[in-house]
């Protein structure tokens, strides 16, 4: 076993394009977190997944994050990774496709991609990365800025009710679903492991920190580790969550392995039957 610090240096060497960094994100920020995840699931998965794995991004801070892996990535339009992937997915079918997004990038202009995505079930794991509004462009409202709490366009605090990526999910026929943040660091690996193993849509969405924008207009706690602690002191798992009312949720992160459904068939599965189809008719 490598002491922890040697162990890093391993991990950013064989993974990582160390020759670009330091990277861009701001000191302390959770995106080097779900980086952290990432390569850990790997590392765990073995060299034969890492070799047959594709990452798509689309834009934002998040959309940043599988472009420092030594791995072709994809970094596409704002909104679109999910349509550029899906046409990936459907030409390779062997190929782990990773889709890193964030929350206005999946929810908002993606939206419906993300919806068709879940109702096709195609095989797509994609790693939602929820700060609660859009960092990229300066701390504007997302579709989960909760609902009451100040950004750079709702200084007088949000109006609208956030989006429950899981239920929503779930309604569109998405078949494995997970919420952690970036405290509960093992689950959210193995959730990512399991992700990549699974035959359909998988989303696991990382509520993560930015200290630079949400830190200081959501949770008023501009320092990461804050931002961390609140994570943990806020965080339900999901069975304690099942026996607890709306209003002792409300403002909680509901944490857990949402749904792990293997009774849908995989679309670009279905694809090829539909093509062997075909080619029966003679055509
Ligand atoms: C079609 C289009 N509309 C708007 C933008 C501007 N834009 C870039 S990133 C972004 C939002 C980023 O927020 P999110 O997807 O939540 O990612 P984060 O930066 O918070 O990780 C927006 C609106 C764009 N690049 N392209
Ligand atoms: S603005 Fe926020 S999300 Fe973007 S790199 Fe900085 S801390 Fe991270």
């Amino acid at each position: 076993m490598l002491p922890e610090a040697e162990f890093e240096h391993v991990l950013a060497k064989k993974y990582m394009r160390t020759e670009i960094m330091p990277h861009a994100f701001c000191p302390g920020c959770g995106l080097g977190i779900i980086e952290r995840m990432i390569l850990m699931a790997f590392e765990e998965l073995g060299q034969e997944e890492w070799d047959r794995t594709v990452f798509v991004s689309g834009i934002g801070c998040s959309g940043w994050t599988p472009l420092y892996f030594r791995r072709d990535a994809a970094h596409t339009l704002h909104g679109r990774a999910l349509a550029f992937a899906t046409a990936l997915k459907a030409s390779r079918p062997d190929l782990n496709v990773i889709v890193v997004m964030g929350d206005g990038d999946s929810m908002g202009i993606g939206g419906n991609h993300l919806i068709h995505a879940a109702r096709r079930n195609i095989g797509i794991t994609a790693i939602i990365a929820t700060n609660m509004l859009y960092s990229l462009t300066g701390g504007q409202m997302s579709p989960t800025t909760p609902e009451g709490a100040k950004t750079n366009t709702t200084p007088y605090g949000n109006i609208e009710p956030n989006f429950d990526l899981m239920e929503l999910l779930k309604a569109a026929g998405a078949t494995y679903l997970a919420r952690w943040t970036t405290y509960h660091f093992i689950q959210a690996k193995n959730s990512i492991k399991k992700a990549v193993k699974h035959k359909g849509f998988a989303a696991i969405e990382i509520v993560f920190q930015c200290p630079t924008y949400a830190g200081r207009y959501i949770l008023n706690r501009p320092d990461p580790r804050d931002m961390m602690q609140w994570f943990k002191e806020n965080s339900i798992p999901l069975g304690v969550a099942k026996n607890k009312s709306p209003e002792e949720l409300r403002g909680k992160i509901i944490v857990g392995e949402y749904l792990h459904r293997t009774d849908r068939k995989e679309y670009t599965e279905r694809l090829r039957e539909l093509e062997e189809r075909a080619k029966g008719k003679g055509r």
